[in-house]
């Protein structure tokens, strides 16, 4: 059978979401996420325009051609935007295949290698005290894995710290924009390395004396640290035994994680703004990480991420997928699918979606006892209510900048 018509729906329920709707010539309809927080509408282009009309008529369980095509036939490879859009078709492929032999995706990726995929939460608090009650709360929801961020004295707003209401659910939004004139710009943060590098040990410490050793905890440093600032932390919070410290430096310097591997065995994880296989070279082959940050729905989808997990397994990493709130659904899906699937897996990041977004996006992935599992839903197991997603109309947003206390801009 052939693809006969390629949709790219733009809906903003809670937050912007890009999603593929792939259609075949005999009905069977595949979804795939394409979100790329901030700049949406260079991916919604990238499909609508330059991919689409190149794949009509097409053999739709083609799946690895089809990929070779899109990565290839631009001649201009890589990068965020092609990586997304390439995912989008990918996801929506393989989710038509599934549908067809009617079965939940894992299947068709190698079976399931593991009852549930251990996932973690994120907890943060702009204190201590209110750090710990956000993940007593997350414990006793069944999580045995929780990202632990803290504000920092001195630093007003900042990356991934934000006070869930007590017993409310964790909804984080980082994207926005403010308006002045005609301006519409990211807000703005400040920040301070040296305050983060300063506070942070103790609350690792602080932490562990509440919740003991078994609690996996890890960290995000959101690409904001120099090498030696990275290897600094790496080897302060390592008493506390973190499951992983996450960009602590630009990923894209691959060579400074050598820096931080000297000084340190924190377990370290990169990669979710990363879009290929060749972006992790160095890293992989050097053992420079122990797991793998992306997500199908920014490396080019499950072929493309199975790529880097083959890869990655011949050297003893194992996966970290990226699972935000700007990871859609479908994208979420298909990081469960392939992770249940995979020898190498390493544990899932958990972002629940709010109402609202589930609300268009009807999921059958499900937590239980600290694991998550993709469901038994033939395909990807997700679907798009494309009536209600059209009620929500896309919101510009923008990720904030970072700046440090001399106006600099700064890592984010
Ligand atoms: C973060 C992301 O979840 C994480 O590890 O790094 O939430 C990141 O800030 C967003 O995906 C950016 O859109
Ligand atoms: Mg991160």
């Amino acid at each position: 059978m052939t693809i006969e018509r390629i949709d790219v729906d733009v809906t903003s329920p809670g937050r912007n979401f890009v999603t593929a709707v792939v259609t075949t010539g005999d009905g069977v309809v595949g979804l795939g996420d394409g979100t790329l927080n901030g700049r949406e509408f260079a991916v919604v282009s990238y499909l609508r325009d330059h991919v689409a009309p190149t794949l009509i008529g097409r053999d739709e369980s083609q799946i690895e051609s089809i990929w070779q095509y899109l990565y290839r036939s631009p001649y201009w490879r890589r990068g965020p935007v092609t990586m997304a859009a390439v995912a989008a078709i990918d996801m929506a492929l393989w989710d038509i295949a599934a549908k067809k032999a009617g079965v939940p995706l894992y299947k068709l990726l190698g079976g399931a290698s593991r009852t549930g995929l251990l996932s973690y939460a994120h907890a943060s608090g702009t204190t201590i005290e209110k750090l710990n009650e956000a993940i007593h709360g997350y414990v006793e929801q069944g999580f045995r894995a929780v990202r632990i961020q803290s504000g920092v004295p001195g630093l007003d707003q900042i990356y991934g710290v934000h006070d869930s209401a007590p017993g409310g659910k964790y909804e984080y939004e980082p994207a926005g924009r403010t308006e002045t004139g005609a301006a519409m710009r990211p807000a703005e943060e400040t920040w301070d390395t040296a305050a983060y590098l300063r506070h942070l040990p103790s609350v690792f410490a602080a932490v562990r004396e509440e919740f003991g050793g078994d609690l996996r905890i890890l960290h995000d440093g959101h690409h904001r640290m120099s090498p030696i600032e990275a290897a600094r932390l790496a080897k302060d919070i390592e008493p506390y035994a973190p499951f992983w410290l996450e960009d602590c430096t630009p990923g894209e310097d691959q060579t400074a994680l050598r820096l931080v591997r000297h000084h340190s065995t924190t377990p370290l994880a990169i990669g979710e703004v990363f879009n290929s296989v060749h972006d992790y070279q160095t890293l992989i082959t050097e053992r420079l990480i122990d797991y793998v940050r992306s997500s199908a729905t920014h490396a080019g989808g499950i072929t493309g991420l199975r790529q880097i997990m083959t890869f990655a397994g011949i050297y003893g990493i194992r996966s970290g997928f990226h699972g935000p709130t700007d990871v859609s659904p479908v994208g979420m899906a298909a990081n469960l699918h392939l992770g249940l699937a995979l020898h190498n897996f390493g544990i899932q990041e958990y972002m629940p979606h709010s109402e609202t977004t589930l609300s268009v996006f009807r999921t059958s992935y499900r937590f239980e006892d600290g694991l998550l599992h993709p469901g038994e839903t033939p395909g990807l197991g997700v679907g798009l209510d494309r009536e209600a997603a059209s009620r929500y109309e896309y919101q510009p947003a923008y990720l904030p900048v970072n700046r440090l206390r001399d106006g600099s801009v700064h890592d984010w």
